[in-house]
């Protein structure tokens, strides 16, 4: 997790760009034909027209009183997500397979307010007229309170806090850190921090801040420079002027404010670290280190269509060879897929991420050890998105499609370009093969086929991390999900004389412990072969002797 400043500079750039499919500069053609607005299919996630509905509900006519943006206080309602109600499955699947009555559209609208989490169903979409609020299933004896609510929300009054707090330490930071400090004028000595995860402890809402260098120029990441610092921001009250930290980590030692901080190192019964700052000796993975490999400039192999495109995309359903499906991207889960047909049978009903999450333990910071497990879907993974960049994230030649999503931090709807890319590849391996051997030079027969597939692809960057989730699809009728995970790790600090079988994690510079962690990706299939009725079978194998009819092995 980091300072949402920067990603709300990123949000400014895409909002300003909107399009339809983006045509890339190979032969062949591409039949695509955009989807429409005013018709969004029955498995289609909110369109903008939708959300500027359901906004305007929300604003004008709802009498919710919800607040807009960056002036809205802690203590306002503001808008966490507008999605799409999920229609239920016997309502979707009466109208596409027994012409029954078109579900009505609805949205799933939750709101954070001084009191707790709410849900509402807005509708009927794009003009709703009504808001029914969602009651807490009967399991949940409560419901989610101030203290529960997604810590992302409030990342600036988390940042502010942090810097009123750094302020206090002004002298120490400068001592401590070559002048780097949490001043606005930092200039190239800024200080920023990260934080994974808030917990609730005794009623308290806690959050760990782990405090870093921002290492100018900013090519690569400023995960990698932790410093002995760390902050436990106290975000208990529905003021957040009134936050504060409840603890501060420093040098290993432990204070109960910033001010029992500063005065136990004014009268020098701290020990005090001096943290050298090499501008020169700059590491990161994202820098070009060394020189190139080949001798001669040449670039590397591609893969592109040699005749055109082989598959269409009609709104946000695809055809290709004997496959067809539909895809959209959801709010609070990202990328769905949803009536996946094979030869004309529908396979899957819906495809999709629910979960991507993170367990981490560090060594000896607070920060670090008090890690834990981290929900993606707490930021919503649907606002982690990530532009795909043509030729680099997806091969040359790939079709790119746009989004329209809600962002709770501009609190308006967002088109997000190159949201996924569609391509078909060859995988290195055959499909299938045989080669039928004489053993005497010559074979009986050979047959072969190349590994040809279509892919959907959509990339999840969630502050440090980039997760490429693909969803493949090969002519044997196999469907493929593939995820593989980029960017950067979590560090925190560690002392140079830690010695190294008491490292949880990896060192990677002199003071950085990359920290362990496991990542989890949590998939949905729906299966529905030859029908709805799935049922599920578990073989086990049991020995049973059986006698043979030859003797004595004769
Ligand atoms: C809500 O109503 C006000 C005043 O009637 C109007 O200025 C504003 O544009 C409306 N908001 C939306 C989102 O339509
Ligand atoms: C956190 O803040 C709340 C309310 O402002 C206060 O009651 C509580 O004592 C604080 N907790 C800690 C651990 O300082
Ligand atoms: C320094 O100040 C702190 C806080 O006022 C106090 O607890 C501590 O005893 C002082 N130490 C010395 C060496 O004066
Ligand atoms: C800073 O780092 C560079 C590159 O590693 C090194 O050549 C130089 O000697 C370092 N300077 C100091 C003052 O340590
Ligand atoms: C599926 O199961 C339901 C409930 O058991 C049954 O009523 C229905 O006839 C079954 N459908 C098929 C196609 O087997
Ligand atoms: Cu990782």
């Amino acid at each position: 997790m980091i300072k949402l400043v920067i990603l709300v500079s990123c949000l400014l750039l895409l909002g300003s760009r909107e399009g339809k499919a983006v045509t890339c500069p190979c032969p062949g053609d591409v039949d695509i034909k955009p989807s429409d607005e005013n018709k969004p299919s029955i498995f289609q996630d909110l369109t903008k027209l939708e959300i500027d509905g359901v906004l305007k509900y929300l604003q004008n006519d709802s009498g919710l009183d919800v607040k807009l943006g960056h002036g809205a206080k802690i203590s306002d309602t503001i808008i966490y997500v507008i999605e799409k109600k999920p229609t239920s499955k016997d309502k979707v699947l009466n109208h596409i397979d027994r012409d029954g009555r078109r579900p009505v559209r609805e949205s799933r609208v939750v709101l954070a307010t001084s009191s707790g989490m709410t849900e509402y169903t807005i509708g009927p979409l794009p003009k709703p007229t009504y808001h029914r609020k969602i009651e807490y299933p009967k399991w949940r004896k409560t419901g989610l309170k101030f203290t529960d609510r997604p810590f992302p929300i409030d990342s600036f009054a988390i940042a502010k806090t942090i810097q009123r707090e750094g302020r206090k330490m002004k002298q120490l930071l400068h001592e401590s850190f070559n002048g780097f400090d949490f001043e606005d004028d930092c200039g190239n000595k800024c200080l920023t921090y990260d934080d994974l995860r808030s917990k609730v402890f005794q009623g308290n809402r806690l959050l760990w801040a782990n405090v870093l260098r921002v290492v100018p120029p900013l090519i690569g990441s400023i995960y990698g420079y932790p410093l002995p610092l760390q902050i436990l921001v106290n975000m208990t009250s529905t003021d957040s002027d009134s936050w504060n930290a409840a603890k501060v980590w420093y040098n290993g030692q432990h204070f109960d404010s910033t001010d029992d901080l500063m005065a136990n190192y004014i009268n020098g019964s701290v020990s005090k670290i001096a943290m050298s700052y090499n501008e020169t000796d700059v590491y990161s993975s994202m820098r070009r280190r060394g020189t190139g490999k080949t001798r001669i400039a040449k670039r590397g192999p591609d893969c592109f269509p040699q005749d055109g495109r082989r598959y269409s995309v009609d709104g946000h359903r695809v055809k290709y060879m004997g496959w067809e499906f539909e895809f959209t991207y959801r709010q609070t889960t990202g990328p769905q897929l949803f009536d996946i047909q094979f030869k004309k049978e529908r396979i899957v009903y819906e495809m999709s991420i629910q979960e991507i999450l993170l367990s981490y333990t560090g060594t000896t910071t607070p920060y670090g050890s008090q890690a834990g497990v981290f929900f993606d879907s707490e930021s919503l993974i649907g606002n982690s998105f990530s532009p795909l960049s043509p030729g680099v994230d997806c091969p040359k030649g790939a079709s790119y499609f746009d989004s329209s999503i809600f962002s709770y931090v501009l609190s308006k709807n967002i088109v997000i370009p190159n949201l996924f890319c569609i391509f078909e590849y060859r995988d290195d391996q055959v499909l299938k093969r045989h080669y039928d051997n004489d053993f005497g030079g010559g074979y009986e027969f050979y047959s072969g086929m190349p590994n040809n597939a279509l892919v959907l692809r959509n990339i999840i960057s969630s502050y440090n991390y980039d997760y490429t989730i693909s969803f493949i699809f090969y002519q044997n009728g196999v469907i493929g999900t593939k995820v593989s995970a980029s960017g950067y790790v979590l560090c925190e600090f560690t002392h140079h004389n830690v010695p190294i079988e008491d490292l949880i994690g990896f060192k990677l510079h002199e003071n950085v412990l990359s920290m362990f962690h496991q990542h989890l990706f949590n998939f949905k299939v729906d299966m529905d072969i030859l029908g709805e009725n799935n049922s599920h079978e578990t073989l086990a194998i049991k020995v049973r002797p059986v006698t043979h009819d030859v003797v004595n092995g004769i």
